[in-house]
């Protein structure tokens, strides 16, 4: 399928899943892509003509001639579906819902307990109350990337095998997360030795540096 793609972004958001997939779109052969920068800290999403793009005002969006789509896992599906030769998902249906699960648990799951310390704000008043929220929260969160360093193990060499999927963006991503809620990735160090395989991968290298972001988010108390 030929196809006009744009993907709306911001670096270091969550949208550097779809970005990944794209370049590996790219390289696969597919068509190119044309990437529409967010300022999510100037509130650019909030923008009447963001929000009739995407009604949550968030990012990502991804534009297939003309037509916005929201939500990550669905953007993934569709652009698995639609460029089967980049191998972003696998094939065969089993394979495939385990895949979509993993990745809809790191949405709906690790990613929203990330929210709850980074931006504990949006979900308490008083200063008390967003503490121990963000207490809990990165707890939490340490629990999940514990998870994710067990699921990660079997990378041989990256999540699906030999070519970058969406999961190795979403798991560099919320690795690099992990840092602003008091993670030091050495504490992990089976997920930070995948996670720097990943960063090597071709799509992924050239995500990182149109979006201009590392590992170095951990700062030791
Ligand atoms: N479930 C959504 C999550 C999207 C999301 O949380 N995006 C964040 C960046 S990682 C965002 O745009 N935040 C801006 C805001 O909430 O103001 C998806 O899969 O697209």
């Amino acid at each position: 399928m030929q196809a006009m793609l744009q993907l709306y972004f911001s670096p270091g958001a969550c949208s550097f899943v779809p970005h990944v997939g794209l370049e590996a779109i790219k390289a696969a052969g597919g068509p190119d892509f044309e990437p529409r920068l967010v300022k999510l800290h100037k509130g650019e999403q909030k923008t009447p003509e963001y929000l009739a793009l995407n009604p949550n005002g968030q990012v990502p969006v991804l534009v297939v001639d003309g037509k916005p789509l929201n939500q990550i896992v669905a953007i993934c599906d569709t652009l698995d579906r639609s460029f089967p030769a980049a191998g972003l998902l696998p094939g065969e249906p089993w394979a495939r819902a385990q895949a979509l699960s993993q990745l809809a648990w790191m949405n709906n799951t690790v990613h929203p307990t990330f929210n709850h310390v980074f931006m504990p704000e949006r979900y308490a008043d008083s200063d008390a109350a967003r503490a121990e929220l963000k207490a809990r929260a990165a707890k939490a969160y340490r629990a999940q990337l514990e998870r994710i360093q067990d699921w990660c193990a079997a990378a041989a060499p990256l999540w699906l095998g030999a070519k970058a999927s969406f999961h190795d963006a979403y798991a560099f991503t919320l690795l690099r997360w992990g840092g602003f809620a008091g993670v030091d990735p050495a504490s992990l160090p089976g997920y930070r030795a995948y996670v720097e395989r990943v960063m090597q991968a071709a799509p992924v290298a050239a995500a990182l540096e149109r979006e201009r972001i590392k590992l170095d988010t951990y700062r030791a108390a």
